[in-house]
C-alpha cells in the first residue's frame, strides 16, 4: 500500500496547499460582459480582490469567480467614478442566471452583497457584473444588457470578497480524474498479485 499512500499524500497536499493565501486580480484590458467574454480569475488561496476600471460610455465588467462559503460569501464596492459613483452588482451562476443583486446597499450609492444572501445556493462558479445604474442584465440564462446609464461616468473600482476564490486552472481540474484512475489501476494490480 506504500505506493498508493504515497499518491493520497499527494492529493492531499494539492487540496490544503491552497488556501493560506489570498488572491488579488487586476482587470486584464476589459473584462467582457457575457459569459463567453467573462474574465476568468485564476491564482491560488482565497479571492481577496478584484480592481478594475468602468471605463467608456457604459461599461460592464463581468469576472467568473468560484464561491467557497454560501454561508460567508460577501462583496463590498469601493470606488472613485467621475460623478456620483452610482454602481451595481450583479451575480450569476455557472450557467448565467441572476442569483443576486444590489444597487446602494454599500457606501453612499455603491453596491454591497451581504453575508448570508447566498446561503441557499451551493458552492462552485460563478460569475459577478460591476456597472453603472441603470444599466440591467438581459434574459435568463444571461443573453445582454439594456444600457441606460444615469449619469455616464467612469473612474476605478475594487471588489472585495469573503468566502470566494480563483477558478481553478485546467491543469488542476483534471488532475483528479487522473489519479483516481492510477489508484484503481494499481488496486486492481494489487489484487491480482494477492
Ligand atoms: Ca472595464
Ligand atoms: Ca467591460
Ligand atoms: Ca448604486
Amino acid at each position: 500500500m506504500e505506493r498508493l499512500a504515497a499518491g493520497m499524500t499527494v492529493v492531499v497536499a494539492l487540496q490544503t496547499g491552497v488556501s493560506a493565501l489570498g488572491a488579488f486580480w487586476t482587470e486584464a484590458g476589459d473584462a467582457g460582459q457575457l459569459l463567453p467574454t467573462a474574465q476568468v480569475i485564476r491564482g491560488t488561496g482565497r479571492l481577496d480582490q478584484i480592481a478594475g476600471t468602468l471605463a467608456g460610455d457604459d461599461d460592464v465588467d463581468l469576472y467568473r469567480i468560484r464561491i467557497t462559503d454560501p454561508d460567508a460569501f460577501s462583496i463590498t464596492v469601493s470606488a472613485n467614478l467621475s460623478t456620483d459613483n452610482d454602481a451595481q452588482l450583479f451575480l450569476f451562476d455557472s450557467a448565467g442566471y441572476l442569483v443576486a443583486d444590489d444597487d446602494d446597499s454599500g457606501y453612499q450609492l455603491l453596491p454591497q452583497i451581504n453575508a448570508g444572501v447566498l446561503s441557499a445556493h451551493a458552492a462552485g462558479i460563478y460569475h459577478v457584473a460591476i456597472d453603472l445604474y441603470n444599466t440591467d442584465p438581459v434574459g435568463s440564462p444571461l443573453s445582454g444588457w439594456h444600457s441606460r446609464p444615469e449619469p455616464r461616468q467612469t473612474g476605478p473600482y475594487t471588489m472585495t470578497f469573503t468566502g470566494a476564490a480563483p477558478v481553478p486552472e485546467p491543469a488542476t481540474q483534471t488532475v483528479w480524474p487522473i489519479l483516481g484512475a492510477l489508484a484503481i489501476g494499481y488496486w486492481r494490480r494489487r489484487r491480482k498479485t494477492c
